[in-house]
């Protein structure tokens, strides 16, 4: 099976230091956590910023800072911002980081619940924006699917040609809103993609690493990090990134599947060198 590519999504929006404290805020916080999660083995770097008191932002200088810190300490590493920000963001805002040019970026396909009262809102127009600025820019989307409507509705926007193929999809399982985060689900998620594309996959909270065992055995890739889930087990914080991409190094040798290096990923991703 092919290597096993593991993203570090260190930061997140809306998880908070109350969370767990360990949750990175200043660019300090955000680059050392990077490292973490890369020396562990993380190839890709999920990245939102936050401004020093911990409010989401997708300000482009903060995001020009937090990966130049990054860079200095794990040069290698992909750096993959998101375009989703945080619930209420508008477009414009969201779309900030690209203009920095990183090989990869996140292009949400489809509007969800978010919990409470909160709807994270990507119309169909709003993807084809972006797919069409990604395009433009030479970055390869990760495109993030909270149901499985939304890899239908990649696949459409994919053959008007705003979005290129093969496409890398993320599957986020299990928030208050989207698809259950259960086996069959991500069994339905992953015989439901074009032949040719990747998946990683992202479980929520407490199915982190049920997910992850599934998307290994699967041939799949995995997303672990604070902005999915604080816990390294039921009951026991995580002291860093590092320690989640630990466990699913652990989980991903027991099951016979060696871990990809950023150069391996961007092989199996197709990602062009900058
Ligand atoms: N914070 C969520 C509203 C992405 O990074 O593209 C959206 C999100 C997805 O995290
Ligand atoms: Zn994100």
């Amino acid at each position: 099976m092919e290597k096993l590519i593991i993203t570090a999504a260190i930061c997140g929006a809306e998880v908070t230091k109350e969370h767990n404290p360990a949750v990175p805020y200043t660019i300090e916080e955000i680059a050392r956590e990077a490292e973490l999660a890369a020396k562990e083995g993380a190839s890709i770097i999920h990245l939102h910023v936050r401004e020093d008191d911990g409010t989401p932002t997708q300000s482009k200088s903060r995001f020009e800072a937090a990966i130049k810190a990054i860079k200095e300490r794990c040069p290698d590493v992909i750096i993959q911002p998101s375009t989703g920000g945080a619930v209420g963001m508008s477009n414009d805002e969201r779309l900030q980081p690209i203009e920095l040019y990183p090989e990869m970026a996140t292009l949400d396909c489809g509007t969800c619940n978010f919990g409470g009262d909160d709807i994270f809102v990507n119309t169909e127009n709003t993807i084809i924006e972006f797919g069409q600025r990604m395009i433009k820019l030479g970055i390869k989307p990760e495109v993030e699917v909270f149901d499985k409507g939304m890899i239908d509705m990649a696949i459409k926007v994919a053959k008007k040609g705003h979005i290129l193929t093969p496409m890398h999809f993320d599957f986020v399982m299990g928030v208050n809103g989207g698809i259950s985060a259960t086996l069959r689900d991500l069994v339905f998620m992953a015989g439901s993609i074009p032949a040719g594309s990747t998946f990683t996959v992202a479980g929520i909270g407490r199915h982190q690493f049920e997910m992850a065992a599934g998307a290994i055995l699967l041939g799949g890739h995995v997303r672990v990090g604070f902005e999915d889930n604080v816990n390294l087990a039921r009951g026991v914080k995580a002291k860093s990134n590092g320690e989640l991409v630990a466990k699913a190094v652990r989980i991903a040798k027991e099951l016979g599947r060696e871990i990809a290096t950023p150069n391996e990923a961007r092989e199996i991703l197709g990602l062009m060198k900058k």
